[in-house]
């Protein structure tokens, strides 16, 4: 009789949100970046994926994922990008040692879930593909670091290889044409600057209109500014981030993080036909950083955006009077628009 035993191992991945900004592929078929980007990762109790892998000789449908309860494609490219990368790695290790089982050949079943709303415009294919293929190397027990791991990660969805760390992040953009060196490391833990927090605000529940994949592959073609971005922009800024960090100087750092926020928006503006992923309560966000930091007297915040209206305000825990409270005086009412709001410390190391 067929052995039916189900294997099976689970974790967790946290979304993480970018101070500079991946936006534009080298290489498509690989998800090679056209620069290199930073992020902060939140802790998985405020924003996380749960994944479950199993595979069994007992899956007769063959692979299968299961997201949020709903049937999902895995015979796209990326996600089976993922599968073979992870598939090879314990391929090698069954036939390094013929006790193992063979785990390799059998069909995966995945069931993976968000504690946020999928479609609140949050990354979730960050913390989703992180979350898989983490679940798949510890069902196989690879002995991959977290790098190689982001590595696998990267080919999901760019920003997943981020999601693999916790505390601050750099996706270092590689020169390699297969790929190897693009890898995710660790700039610093987050009880390097504990007091980091972010306020996620969303704006709008709704799907966006141009996904992340495609947008950025319209700017590139078509976008003048992109050009400045990659070539001076955003080393700059990586450059600038990393010392800011170093030097848990928030006022540095919150100023690269608007300006490589604007920077971003601007190229999907410049892409032709344009891209506009902020709306007017997004810009609302943006004017009442502005006066919180004015009222202030000194950077007490910094807003940020992705492929979508919602904001992100990073502070400091010491700030969060004047902060949160100015935003929740706003979402009480005086900028319609704002459905939910949820603060966020930082997901330290594991
Ligand atoms: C980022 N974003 O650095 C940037 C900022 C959106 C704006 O990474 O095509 O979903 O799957 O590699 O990772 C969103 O892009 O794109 C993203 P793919 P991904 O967080």
């Amino acid at each position: 009789m067929a052995d039916t035993k189900v294997y099976r191992a689970s974790t967790t991945a946290p979304v993480n949100i970018a101070v500079v900004k991946y936006w534009g592929k080298r290489d498509a078929k690989l998800n090679l970046p056209t620069n290199s980007s930073l992020s902060v990762t939140l802790a998985q109790s405020d924003l996380r994926t749960l994944t479950t892998a199993s595979c069994s000789a007992s899956y007769t449908e063959g692979d299968s994922l299961l997201l949020n309860g709903e049937p999902s494609d895995v015979s796209g490219a990326r996600t089976q990008a993922c599968f073979r990368e992870l598939r090879a790695r314990r391929a090698a290790l069954e036939a390094a040692d013929p006790s193992l089982p063979k785990l390799s050949s059998l069909p995966l079943r995945i069931v993976s879930e968000n504690n946020f709303p999928t479609a609140a415009g949050l990354a979730s294919s960050a913390a989703g593909f992180a979350a898989l293929v983490r679940a798949i190397a510890n069902l196989y027990e690879l002995p991959a670091s977290p790098s190689e791991l982001s590595l696998i990660a990267r080919q999901g969805s760019g920003s997943a290889c981020r999601s693999l760390f916790g505390g601050y992040v750099a996706w270092r953009m590689g020169e390699n044409p297969d790929g190897s060196d693009s890898i995710a490391d660790q700039v610093a833990e987050a009880s390097h600057w504990p007091e980091m927090r972010a306020l996620v605000l969303v704006a709008s529940a709704a799907k966006k209109g141009v996904s992340s994949t495609s947008g950025m592959q319209q700017t590139v073609a078509t976008s003048g500014l992109f050009a400045e971005r990659i070539s001076r922009v955003v080393p700059q800024h990586m450059e600038g981030m990393e010392r800011a960090i170093r030097d848990r100087d928030f006022a540095a750092f919150a100023e690269i993080t608007m300006r490589d926020s604007n920077s971003f928006h601007a190229t999907c503006a410049d892409t032709y036909p344009p891209i506009f992923y902020m709306n007017d309560v997004s810009r609302a966000a943006v004017r009442a950083v502005e006066q919180i930091n004015a009222a202030a007297g000194r950077t007490v915040a910094a807003y940020t955006f992705d492929a979508g209206p919602n904001a992100v305000i990073y502070y400091l825990e010491q700030d969060t009077e004047l902060v949160v409270g100015t935003f929740y005086h706003v979402l009480g009412g005086e900028v319609p628009g704002w459905k939910q709001a949820i603060i966020s410390g930082l997901k330290p190391s594991l």
